[in-house]
């Protein structure tokens, strides 16, 4: 430790390191950027991040994507983008010392975390291609050399030949003389450290940042102007008036309670879910939806017009997904427009399986690569199941499935309302497994009949005497029937409910109750039009969705 000889070395060896670290990040932002730009050009999808984020969703187990749903719940997306580029960044960082001094080493290891990102992208599901290799191959490919180039600078050089060959101040250098000796005076070495050059390592590493920033903003800014192609086509969509329009909304189907879901989700507050960690972005004119498959004697092929000038029906239907908690949020209420699926398949020929079809399933594929699989009895057994292009009176949103998505009332949503449609396939249980059956989820899943306490809030703190207990009530195609609501072990209330919309449609219903003080657990449970009230055990959300009731403590102060 006393050992005076040793401080500079062990400072130089520090500063080495942190310099290598610094090349290590440098050669990281390089290497995503220039693969952000080269993306832009293939396909965003591509791109190192997207692609690695995909793939690990597809290999999430199902226990950890809801744990994930659960903690960060629509969030889940940035927080693993943000993730990936925390490791990224981490063993960039890493590389980067290990170039310091062994810069092939260092220059290899991110050429293999090119390969990895290529690996990924092209075996996407949705991937066209080896083309979806290149962002990532190009992009390693600059970082590598990059990192090299700026280890390479580090490198130390004898102290005596850095003061053997001062460069000669030069007028058109004027940087050069203020740098020029700098290296010996660094970190108070003296004489006694080695040189590098710090003058040019600078440079590069200024004009690196500056250029993979320029490349990397460049590249966004293609990418986002790709998906302002189809925001504009969709903005020019005229959706016709439906020759079926929805039955009239009940007077009294909304209640005027505050803090209760409202009928209609809009729009903008409707819950997402979906694998896609970009949204696809589709051109209607370039884009058409093939119906094909077991017992299909027609086989067709539509473009966006064709359904646009078919007879539309707008319908009222609630959506739910499957990975819902008792009393979470990812149920909404839509009044959707489109082309009823059943006259379509007929004219395919195709026939239910009780009427002999040999498909029992239809299984739909996106553009993205996903699947989902519908019960063909389901989808023709006379219920309002369809093709949507609209949405609350829009073309459906862009992350809501542009141009056209499927919605089959009373079935959860990762068995029925496939997004960004591009293929129907008509096939069996027995045959095809979709996306969400290969990860432990149902082959069938009817929603399950449910109820939620919207308000009061969790841990609210009401004052004593008349507190509305309000929320929603959903069983899709089978209706709700009642409601009713306990507070905490005393008898069951029934609330009231608001007038029926259909039985596609959730119902809100509300109780004033007179709260006392002290705190109180309020449940709710609902029962649907067959009788059958929803059940107290409470299960997990795979594989069929959640049951049991929702409670509420509130404190009334
Ligand atoms: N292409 C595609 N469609 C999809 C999904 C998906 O991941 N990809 N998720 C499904 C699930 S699980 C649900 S619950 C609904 C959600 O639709 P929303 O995001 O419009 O609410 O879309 C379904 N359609
Ligand atoms: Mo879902």
């Amino acid at each position: 430790m006393s050992d005076e000889s040793r401080t500079p070395r062990r400072r130089t060896a520090l500063r080495l390191g942190a310099l290598g670290a610094v090349s290590g990040l440098l050669a990281g932002h390089t290497a995503l950027a220039v693969a952000e730009l080269v993306s832009a050009a293939v396909r965003p999808e591509a791109g190192p991040v997207v692609a690695v984020g995909g793939a690990a969703i597809d290999r999430t187990p199902a226990s950890l994507k809801l744990w994930a749903i659960r903690t960060f719940g629509t969030n889940d997306k940035l927080v693993l983008q943000l993730g990936i580029l925390g490791v990224l960044g981490l063993f960039a960082l890493v590389l980067g010392v290990l170039a310091a001094r062994y810069r092939r080493v260092g220059s290899a290891g991110v050429l293999l975390f090119g390969a990895v990102g290529a690996l990924a992208a092209t075996a996407r599901p949705d991937s066209t291609g080896v083309g979806d290799a290149l962002p990532s191959v190009v992009g390693a490919a600059a970082g590598a050399a990059l990192l090299y180039w700026l280890a390479g600078r580090l490198r130390q050089t004898p102290p005596a030949e850095v003061r053997a060959k001062p460069r000669p101040p030069s007028s058109d250098e004027p940087a050069e003389a203020d740098e020029r000796g700098r290296p010996e005076r660094d970190g108070g070495e003296g004489t006694q450290g080695p040189g590098w050059d710090r003058r040019r390592f600078i440079g590069a590493a200024t004009a690196a940042a500056a250029a993979s920033t320029g490349a990397g903003l460049l590249g966004r800014a293609l990418n986002r102007a790709g998906g302002e192609r189809a925001a504009k086509a969709r903005s020019r969509v005229a959706l016709p008036p439906p020759s079926s329009p929805a039955p009239r909304v009940p007077r009294g189907a909304a209640l005027r309670v505050p803090g209760i879901s409202p009928f209609t989700t809009p729009n903008a507050d409707f819950y997402r879910v979906d694998t896609a960690l970009v949204v696809p972005r589709v051109v209607p004119s370039s884009w058409s939806l093939r119906i094909h498959g077991r017992g299909v004697t027609r086989a067709l092929r539509l473009s966006y017009d064709d359904l646009l000038s078919m007879p539309l029906v707008e319908r009222d239907i609630t959506l739910t997904c499957v990975s819902n908690e008792v009393g979470g949020p990812y149920a909404g209420n839509a009044r959707w427009i489109g082309v009823r699926l059943e006259g379509l398949l007929a004219r395919c020929g195709v026939e239910p399986p009780s009427r002999g079809g040999p498909a029992d399933q239809l299984v739909a594929h996106s553009v993205d690569g996903m699947t989902l699989g519908t019960p063909v009895e389901d989808v023709m057994d006379g219920r309002d199941a369809m093709l949507a292009l609209g949405m609350n009176g829009e073309p459906l949103p862009l992350a809501h499935g542009f141009p056209v998505r499927m919605v089959v009332p009373g079935l959860y949503g990762y068995v029925s309302a496939c997004k960004w449609i591009e293929d129907i396939e008509l096939t069996t249980f027995d045959d095809y497994d979709t996306y969400w059956v290969k990860r432990d989820w149902a082959r069938e899943a009817p929603v399950k009949t449910q109820s939620r306490i919207d308000t009061p809030k969790p841990f609210a703190r009401p004052e004593p005497g008349t507190v509305v207990i309000a929320g929603v009530a959903w069983a899709q195609h089978r209706g709700i029937d009642k409601v009713e609501v306990r507070v905490d072990d005393g008898p069951w209330r029934r609330a009231d409910l608001a007038a029926e919309d259909t039985r596609d449609t959730w119902r809100q219903w509300s109780l004033p109750w007179e709260a006392t003080s002290g705190s109180h657990t309020l449940t709710v449970r609902a029962t649907d039009r067959t009788g059958t009230t929803q059940t107290q055990e409470r299960t997990r959300t795979v594989p069929d969705g959640a049951s049991g009731w929702h409670s509420v403590l509130v404190t009334v102060g």
